[in-house]
């Protein structure tokens, strides 16, 4: 997709907000735990390349990433810190992450010993770096027994194209208040691992919300995503120790102002029809950027003020009521501040009925990344 840097819409990122929380974090770590700063998804719509960089100036010491090609990415921009694929691979590639110092997620022996295979075959100068996944409850990828790990770690030890350098699990309810599941996924955790002899380099548990709230259980690395980029991973159900600081804003300017009188109609579907004489504007970005099309009824901020969105989000553009006719090329505000008004991601969430990770994510490379301090 082509970026559009003809239109001025445009997603502002703030670097010193992500640097601020990120640090913040990595503040509050006891010593010897390290901060992997998660920039899968491009860096969850942030941009992997800046917000690793920005990462790794607040003290983040490696980072993870979702699939090889993202890895990769990093790798091409010059970042030499570690880097753990979180999801799995394929055995074919094991070569490739192993030449490239790529950390392996592994969730079941089969997949290790197809790589060695292919280890045995390419002979890399380095071996693959593992780290295991274990199932405790999230019920996605990993091993659930002990008897499964054991024979994992067993198959890692005697075979040298392979070194066993991590272990870690995933919490599925560590942003939820009730921390009865919480609780039985950290007993099956220290269960499985209670087998291990030695432990490797990375063990590994915490995402942001467990390392914001349930930080006893951190080990020596946590896994930062989402509270990165400034945004609570319980949405509002529980503070954050810190202020988080919203990385995004979403900006653009006014098109087209036009007036129309009752009984005219805006947008497909026309379900929208003004009752008396008003001033329409015209936005250009749409559900093709990931503006979601069930944000019509919500507003936007045009000189302080909140503008409902009227019919339907169209695909490029939408319309908004406007108190009085404004200028071509006054700005719009989408998520961020505008005067004494706000819109966070955590509005437009709550009005999709989704959360920010799934819109942060959500908006296309139609639109421009801009950095910012
Ligand atoms: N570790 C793993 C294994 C993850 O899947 C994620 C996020 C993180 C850490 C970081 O979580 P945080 O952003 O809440 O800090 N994964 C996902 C996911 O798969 N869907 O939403 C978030």
């Amino acid at each position: 997709m082509v970026v559009g840097v003809h239109r001025p819409t445009q997603l502002v990122i703030d670097r010193q907000a992500l640097h601020d929380n990120i640090q913040a974090e990595v503040t509050r770590l006891a010593s010897g735990c390290e901060l992997f700063m998660v920039v899968k998804a491009n860096g969850y719509g942030h941009g992997a390349v800046q917000v690793a960089q920005v990462a790794k100036e607040a003290g983040a010491t490696g980072f993870c990433v979702a699939i090889l090609d993202e890895a990769l990415e990093l790798r091409a921009a010059g970042f030499n810190e570690p880097i753990l694929v979180l999801g799995v691979t394929e055995p074919e590639d094991a070569p490739l992450m192993a030449q490239q110092h790529i950390s392996a997620t592994v969730a079941a022996t089969d997949w290790l010993v197809a790589a060695d295979a292919y280890l045995a075959l390419a002979q890399p100068t380095a071996p693959l770096q593992v780290h295991l996944g274990l199932d405790t409850g999230m019920g996605r990828i990993g091993f659930k027994t002990t008897t499964e790990l054991t024979t994992a770690v067993t198959y890692l030890a005697t075979h040298a194209t392979l070194n066993f350098e991590g272990i870690f699990t995933h919490f599925a309810t560590a942003d939820s208040p009730d921390e009865t599941y919480f609780k039985q996924q950290v007993a099956k955790w220290q269960t499985l691992t209670a087998v291990l002899k030695e432990r490797p380099r990375y063990v590994h548990v915490s995402n942001s919300a467990t390392s914001l709230w349930h930080a006893a259980c951190n080990d020596n690395m946590v896994r930062f995503g989402v509270a990165g980029y400034g945004l609570n991973p319980s949405g509002t159900a529980i503070p954050a120790p810190y202020a988080l600081k919203p990385a995004l804003s979403l900006t653009s300017q006014l098109v087209h102002s036009k007036q129309v009188v009752a009984g005219e109609s805006v947008g497909y579907g026309a379900t929208y029809t003004a009752q008396q004489t008003e001033w329409v504007g015209t936005v250009p970005i749409g559900y093709a950027d990931g503006y979601e099309r069930r944000l019509q009824g919500f507003h936007v901020l045009v000189d302080g003020q909140a503008c409902e969105i009227i019919g339907r989000v169209c695909m490029d553009q939408l319309m908004i009521r406007l108190p009085h006719d404004y200028a071509r090329g006054t700005r719009v505000t989408l998520i961020g501040r505008d005067g004494d008004h706000v819109i966070t991601l955590q509005e437009m969430a709550d009005y999709c009925q989704t959360i920010h990770y799934e819109l942060a994510c959500g908006f296309t490379s139609r639109l421009p990344r801009v950095y910012r301090h």
